[in-house]
């Protein structure tokens, strides 16, 4: 029996970007338990399994308490040797923050600005992304600052940010539930990432009579509650989604009206999907023809629909493009700006459309403001009291490969894992041995915690206050419950003290500006900088959220009730760009040698890289260790059975063994493996090929081989 709550604090949670509220029941300082609060705006009373039950890595005896550096950098002395940083030895503050000041500064001034890469997080807050994005900028004068987006939804944000001028979520889930007659889930996985959502769409289905159309490789679980099941074969949504364009066409469905007074572009798109006739489309995707023409008249007859996606569109070398094809099939519908229509990307951790909002990318500052466009420049130039940079910087997914040239020499990243979470994970490891310097701020000593030489103790989202913005661009208060363990610090704090001190070292001294200086005395006081420089922010504060307020951005003025729909009379760019998409076959195709196909992705009951889930008792007791999913006749040819229950998987960058869960949910010749666990992660095997445009990884499709191990 958990003992009586001393107090009760309510919070957003720290894993998905559903944004479930609830309350944190907290007894000498110790969260005991996770109760509902019938007040919470997206969940209610409802969370998920990692929700109520995974919280207990917050008190985890691997928690960081204490800043810790590399006993060679104290005496001095030469790094041990390439692969081997040598002793941690635990410091105070003063002194790990005095030489990370020192070290920076000397890479600056020796190669240049951009020898420097800042990686932000989506786990972290607003506030604390805002200074990332400030750090990089302001303090250290490179553009070289992203975070995980870049591996979940960057081919969402540029796709939509060129066809309609806003990368987010057009509606939020109770609208959609309440109001849209028809669904086509594309690529989400949505019962088990995004799991109250998933169960407001069987809700709506089962109470409203909603027509579900799920599209997916797999046969995921919300498919028990789909009309139609489209189970294409991986890396070829761009073919389907065309020749659903290309039946709508044929049959004169297109909502002219729309298309004529609303959008531009549209004759390249015409053109462009007369090439994927259903019987073409159908030897891509596998799909019979007859279900590509029942999906249409699902849609049609059942009007408006909403569309949902996530990684299964934006993992891809043509993630873009997979973009691109479903704002174009939206807007040949007149499927925007209404009730229980639109696009609906649905992000993955429970702050990356925050981060992404705070300017943590190498292309904008806060609020989408072009680093390239003139007036921005001057904009932050003159608020920060420094000159700024015009030029892009790199993406995490160029950032970590370019240790080997030396053009990235030092990396200052805030939780994040990429040694778990980067595709192809030995050549992660070898290019992180490459840095010259390396500061770590997590809450563990993670597998990254291995290549870092300076390691700061961050706090978990219980012991910081500030704030989320959840997938449907709604902004919600997280609240401290308990005091940091130990020397643990809120990560804003850690960050303002480098900067300050990188500040008072070198030659890059602010003019006196509005918000050149870095004594913030609390998170509330950055969210006030950040509505003073980021135009769809500018109504938010905490006071607002903290009265009750739940607002989703834009929300331009303190009077402003926020935006729950976009794109209403006319979208954010003004026309709806149609813009053609192309199908290309994936980055690795199978062949004789590598025959069968993986897909990766997380399970409901852990998240990532794995740090905090495999930290917490209840989801290790039901979920303990990685699985692949194989194929019952895949199963067969390779002879497991009760005795043989393990596969060797191996790509053309590894191997890994895993016990097989033999299961219908993946078609002969496609596996599905996740990245969970250090020993048997998919990103062993996982290939580091990068969409042209968003520089996302191909997580989904790997070729490999499988034998019984
Ligand atoms: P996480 O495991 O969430 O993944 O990539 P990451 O962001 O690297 O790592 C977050 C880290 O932050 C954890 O180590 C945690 O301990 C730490 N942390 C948590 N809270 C705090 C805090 O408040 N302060 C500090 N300082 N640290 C904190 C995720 C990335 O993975 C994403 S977003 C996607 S969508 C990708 N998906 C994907 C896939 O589908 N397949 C494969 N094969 N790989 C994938 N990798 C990608
Ligand atoms: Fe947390 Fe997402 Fe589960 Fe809600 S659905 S409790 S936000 S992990």
């Amino acid at each position: 029996d958990a003992p009586k709550a001393e107090k009760k604090v309510t919070t957003t949670c720290t894993y998905c970007g559903v944004g479930c509220e609830f309350d944190l029941n907290v007894v000498d300082n110790k969260v005991v338990r996770v109760t509902s609060n019938p007040n919470a705006p997206v969940n209610g009373m409802h969370t998920c399994v990692k929700g109520r039950f995974g919280y207990d890595f917050v008190h985890h005896p691997d928690r960081l308490t204490k800043p810790m550096v590399r006993e060679y950098l104290l005496k001095g002395q030469p790094r041990p040797s390439k692969s081997d940083r040598g002793q941690w030895v635990e410091t105070d503050w003063d002194t790990a923050l005095n030489l990370i000041a020192q070290k920076m500064v000397s890479y600056r001034d020796t190669y240049g600005p951009d020898s420097i890469g800042v990686f932000s997080s989506a786990k972290c807050t607003n506030e604390e992304n805002y200074l990332m994005n400030k750090f990089a900028r302001q303090v250290i004068g490179t553009n070289n600052v992203d975070h995980c987006a870049r591996l979940c939804h960057s081919s969402t944000v540029a796709g939509l940010a060129t066809t309609l001028g806003s990368g987010a979520m057009t509606n939020p889930i109770a609208d959609i539930c309440a109001n849209a007659n028809s669904m086509l889930i594309i690529g989400s996985n949505t019962t088990e990432q995004h799991p109250v959502f998933g169960a407001k769409i069987r809700q709506a289905v089962l109470r409203r009579k909603v027509k579900l159309v799920v599209a997916d490789p797999r046969k995921i679980d919300i498919t028990e509650f789909a009309v139609l099941h489209l189970q294409q074969k991986p890396g070829t949504d761009i073919a389907l989604v065309n020749g659903l364009m290309y039946i709508i066409l044929e049959k004169g469905y297109e909502n002219k009206v729309f298309i004529e007074e609303r959008t531009e572009g549209f004759e390249a798109v015409r053109e462009n999907v007369l090439q994927y006739p259903p019987e073409r489309v159908s030897e891509i995707t596998g799909i019979p023809v007859e279900q590509l023409y029942e999906a249409v008249e699902i849609f049609v007859q059942n009007a408006p629909m909403a569309v949902f996606w996530a990684m299964g569109i934006t993992q891809h070398t043509v993630g873009v493009h997979n973009v691109y094809a479903l704002a174009d099939l939206q807007m040949m519908l007149g499927n925007f700006g209404i009730k229980g229509g639109g696009v609906n990307p649905l992000r993955g951790q429970n702050n990356v459309q925050g981060a992404c909002d705070m300017g943590a990318l190498p292309n904008v500052y806060p609020g989408y403001q072009a680093v390239t466009a003139e007036a921005a420049q001057k904009k932050f130039e003159d608020a920060w009291g420094v000159p700024l940079v015009n030029k892009v910087g790199r993406t995490v997914t160029e950032m970590i490969p370019a240790t080997v040239d030396g053009s990235t020499k030092a990396l200052y990243i805030l939780g994040e894992n990429p040694v778990m979470t980067d595709p192809d994970t030995n050549h992660v490891r070898h290019c992180l041995e490459e840095l010259d310097f390396f500061v770590l701020q997590e809450i563990f000593p993670s597998e990254t915690a291995v290549y870092a030489d300076v390691l700061l103790p961050g706090v978990t989202f219980v012991e910081k206050t500030g704030t989320f913005t959840n997938t449907e661009r709604r902004v919600q208060m997280v609240r401290q419950a308990v005091e940091p363990l130990g020397d643990a610090r809120q990560d804003w704090w850690i960050t303002s003290q480098i900067a300050k001190r990188i500040i008072d070292l070198g030659n890059r001294k602010p003019a006196a500006a509005p918000y050149a200086a870095w004594d913030y005395q609390n998170s509330d006081e950055i969210m006030k900088e950040i509505a003073a420089l980021t135009p769809s922010y500018g109504g938010i504060s905490h006071d607002r959220l903290n009265a009750g307020e739940s607002l989703h951005w834009p929300c331009p003025d303190a009077s402003h009730p926020g935006t729950p729909i976009l794109h209403i009379g006319k979208f954010t760019r003004g026309k709806g760009l149609f813009l053609p998409a192309i199908h290309l076959d994936p980055s690795e195709m199978p062949d004789d040698n590598y025959p069968m196909v993986m897909t990766t992705g997380r399970v409901i009951y852990h998240w990532h890289g794995g740090e905090m889930t495999r930290r917490a008792k209840g989801l290790m007791e039901v979920y303990g260790q990685a699985k692949i999913e194989v194929s019952p006749s895949d199963a067969e040819r390779l002879g497991l059975n009760k005795e043989v229950t393990k596969v060797k998987v191996t790509s053309r960058r590894g191997s890994i063994t895993a016990e097989a869960w033999v299961t219908e949910r993946v078609p002969e010749g496609l596996i599905y493996a996740n990245f969970h666990f250090p020993e048997n992660s998919a990103n062993i095997l996982t290939k580091a090929a990068l969409d042209p445009i968003s520089k996302i990884p191909e997580y989904k499709v790997t070729a490999v081989n499988i034998e019984a191990a």
